[in-house]
C-alpha cells in the first residue's frame, strides 16, 4: 500500500483555522512535522471592523454576529504575511481548513462567478464587499432563537425525535434555527442569498473560486442533516425556509478534494496550479483530527475555560438532555460525540480562591489529602449556568454521605468534592450518548496538574495521556490536507491512521488505581441522583 513517503520530501500541507477570535494557519511536512505557524487576530489586526474578540454583541445580549468580510481580509492579511516572510506556497500539495462551528455566511447570486474571476493583483476584500446578503454573520455565541428551536422541536415530534435524526437537540446557535430567524425577520435578505455557506465551506470557496461543499462533521451542527445518512433532512428544510436545498448544496465525504486553488491563490501567492483542496470541516471535528482520536473509543478530554471531552464511536446514541453527535471527518463511517461543561477552568479558580490556596501546588496538595470518593461527600458546582446537566440558575449544592443537603465543605472536602463530580459529570453523560473510553487524552491548562488527571484516570479506569496540543484545529486541518490528498492520490479512502502514521505518540501519565475506580462505579448511580436533585435547586434559584 501506499504511504506518505510517496508525497515529494519537501511537499508541505497547509491547515487554516477561522474561528472566533484569528485565523491561523498551520503547515506540516509529509511526516507530519509542524513547520509553519501564522495567525491574524481579528481584534487587534483587524480593527476597522470594531470587533471584540472577533465578535460584534448586540443590545438585546443574546445576538452575536460576525461581520464575514472581516474572515475574507483575515485571509488577504494572513496570506500577505506568509508572503512576506518567504513561506514556500510552491511546496503546498494541499489545503483544508477549520472553522468556527454554527456560524453561516450569505452570498448573493453571482458570487460564484466572481470567486472564479479574482483578479490576483488586489485584495480578496476589496472585490468581494458586496457578495454578501447578509452584513453581519450570526455565530456559534449567539442564543437568540429560542422561539425557532421550541417550533423546530414541535414540527419534528419533540426534542429527542430530532436528537436521534440531527444528533442533536434544537439548540440556539445550530444554523438550521438562525436560518428560520433570518427568513422570519429578514425575508428579503433570505430571498436575496444565492448560497448559505458555513464558516468552513466559505473559506474553501474562496480557495477553490466556486461554492464548496460541506461535509458530516461541520453539517451535523445545523440541526437539517439526517445524521447516520449524511444527507438533509428534507421535512427539517422544509419546516425552516423554502427553496433551502438549493441555497445549502451538497454534503460530501469529508477527505473529499473538493478542487483545485483558483487562478488568483497561484498568481498572487505562488501556491502551485496543481494544488488540491480538501473539504473545510468544523473546529470541534478538526480537533479531534488534530489530537488524533482515530479509534472508536479513542477520547480527549480538554480542561480549558470550558471543559469539553469528545471522541469518536462506531454507534451514535444521541441524547436531548446532554451533548452532540457530528460526522467524523476522519472516519466517513463513523461519529463523533461531544459533551461540553461551561464551568470548568473558572470554577476550580474559585474553589482553589475561597480556600485560600495560593498555589495550584496546594490545592493538589489538598486533593491528595482526602481519599478517592471523598468519603461519601459530593458536590455540584455551578458558578454559572451549566450546558451539561442543563440548569437555568447557578449554585453550589453540597451533600453528605447520607443524602442530606451540607452547607459547607472543609477545604480539602470541598476541592475532592469538585475535581470528582467534574469528571464524574463527564463520565455520567458521555456514557448516555455512548462515549465509553478506550484511551483518554488529556489536554488544556489543568492536564498539567497530576493529582487533578489522576482523578480523571481513576473516575474512568484507564490510563490517562497528556500531550499539550494548542491549536489542536489548525493542526487538524493540516492532518486532514495531508489524508485527504492521500485518498485523492490513491482514489480511495486510506485509514487516517495510515496517512499519519509517522506522527509522535503521545505520553502516558497516569495509570487508574483500580479500588479507587471501584469506589467511582459504585458512586456513579448515587451522583446521578443527587445531580437531578442539584439541577432542581439551581432551577429554583432562578424560578
Ligand atoms: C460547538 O458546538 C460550539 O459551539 C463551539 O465549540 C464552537 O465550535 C467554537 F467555535
Amino acid at each position: 500500500m501506499a504511504t506518505s513517503h510517496e508525497a515529494p520530501a519537501d511537499a508541505l500541507f497547509l491547515g487554516l483555522d477561522s474561528s472566533t477570535q484569528s485565523l491561523k494557519a498551520m503547515a506540516i511536512d509529509p511526516q507530519a512535522n509542524v513547520t509553519h505557524e501564522y495567525a491574524v487576530n481579528f481584534e487587534q489586526d483587524l480593527p476597522e471592523f470594531e470587533t471584540k474578540g472577533g465578535c460584534h454583541f448586540h443590545a438585546d445580549g443574546l445576538t452575536v454576529t460576525s461581520p464575514p468580510l472581516m474572515w475574507v481580509a483575515a485571509l488577504d492579511l494572513l496570506l500577505a504575511r506568509m508572503k512576506a516572510d518567504g513561506f514556500p506556497f510552491a511546496r503546498v500539495a494541499a489545503v483544508s481548513g477549520s472553522g468556527q462551528q454554527h456560524g453561516s455566511v450569505y452570498l448573493r447570486p453571482g458570487t460564484r462567478e466572481r470567486l472564479r474571476a479574482l483578479a490576483p493583483d488586489q485584495a480578496l476584500r476589496d472585490q468581494l464587499a458586496d457578495v454578501f446578503a447578509v452584513a453581519e454573520s450570526p455565530i456559534w455565541m449567539d442564543s437568540s432563537t429560542t422561539p425557532e428551536c421550541r417550533a423546530l422541536e414541535d414540527a419534528m415530534g419533540g426534542a429527542q425525535p430530532l436528537a436521534d435524526l440531527t444528533g442533536s437537540r434544537a439548540y440556539e446557535r445550530f444554523t438550521g434555527n438562525q436560518i428560520a430567524k433570518l427568513y422570519r425577520t429578514q425575508p428579503g435578505a433570505y430571498q436575496a442569498t444565492e448560497r448559505i455557506a458555513l464558516v468552513s465551506s466559505f473559506v474553501a470557496s474562496l480557495f477553490i473560486g466556486n461554492y464548496a461543499p460541506l461535509e458530516p462533521g461541520d453539517g451535523a451542527g445545523m440541526n437539517m442533516m439526517a445524521l447516520r445518512e449524511k444527507t438533509w433532512a428534507v421535512p427539517i428544510l422544509d419546516h425552516v425556509a423554502p427553496g433551502l436545498a438549493a441555497k445549502l448544496g451538497p454534503i460530501v465525504p469529508s477527505h473529499t478534494a473538493i478542487g483545485s486553488v483558483t487562478p488568483y491563490f497561484v498568481k498572487r501567492f505562488g501556491f502551485p496550479a496543481g494544488c488540491r483542496v480538501i473539504a473545510f470541516s468544523g473546529d470541534n471535528p478538526c480537533s479531534l483530527a488534530g489530537l488524533r482520536l482515530q479509534h472508536p473509543g479513542d477520547l480527549a478530554v480538554s480542561l480549558g475555560t470550558s471543559d469539553t471531552m469528545f471522541g469518536a464511536l462506531s454507534e451514535p446514541n444521541p441524547s436531548a438532555n446532554e451533548g452532540h453527535i457530528f460526522g467524523n471527518p476522519i472516519d466517513p463511517d463513523g461519529y463523533m460525540a461531544m459533551v461540553v461543561h461551561k464551568n470548568g477552568a473558572m470554577t476550580r479558580e474559585q474553589i482553589r480562591n475561597t480556600h485560600g490556596y495560593q498555589s495550584w501546588t496546594a490545592f493538589e496538595a489538598a486533593l491528595g489529602g482526602t481519599p478517592p470518593g471523598n468519603a461519601g461527600n459530593i458536590g455540584f458546582y455551578f458558578t454559572d449556568p451549566e450546558i451539561t446537566p442543563p440548569t437555568l440558575g447557578a449554585g453550589y449544592f453540597r451533600f453528605n454521605a447520607g443524602d442530606e443537603p451540607a452547607g459547607e465543605f472543609a477545604a480539602g472536602t470541598d476541592v475532592r468534592a469538585m475535581i470528582e463530580s467534574q469528571f464524574l459529570s463527564l463520565r455520567l453523560h458521555g456514557e448516555h450518548i455512548g462515549l465509553r473510553p478506550g484511551m483518554i487524552l488529556a489536554t488544556g491548562g489543568a492536564s498539567e496538574n497530576s493529582a487533578i488527571v489522576r482523578v480523571l484516570a481513576d473516575v474512568f479506569g484507564i490510563g490517562v495521556y497528556t500531550g499539550e496540543q494548542k491549536n489542536s484545529a489548525s493542526l487538524g486541518a493540516a492532518y486532514r490536507a495531508l489524508h485527504g490528498w492521500q485518498c485523492a492520490k490513491q482514489n480511495t479512502f486510506v485509514p487516517f491512521a495510515e496517512a499519519l502514521k509517522q506522527a509522535s505518540p503521545f505520553k502516558k501519565t497516569a495509570e487508574p488505581d483500580p479500588q479507587a475506580h471501584a469506589v467511582y462505579s459504585r458512586m456513579l448511580a448515587r451522583y446521578a441522583e443527587l445531580e437531578t436533585r442539584a439541577v432542581e435547586m439551581a432551577n429554583a434559584k432562578n424560578a
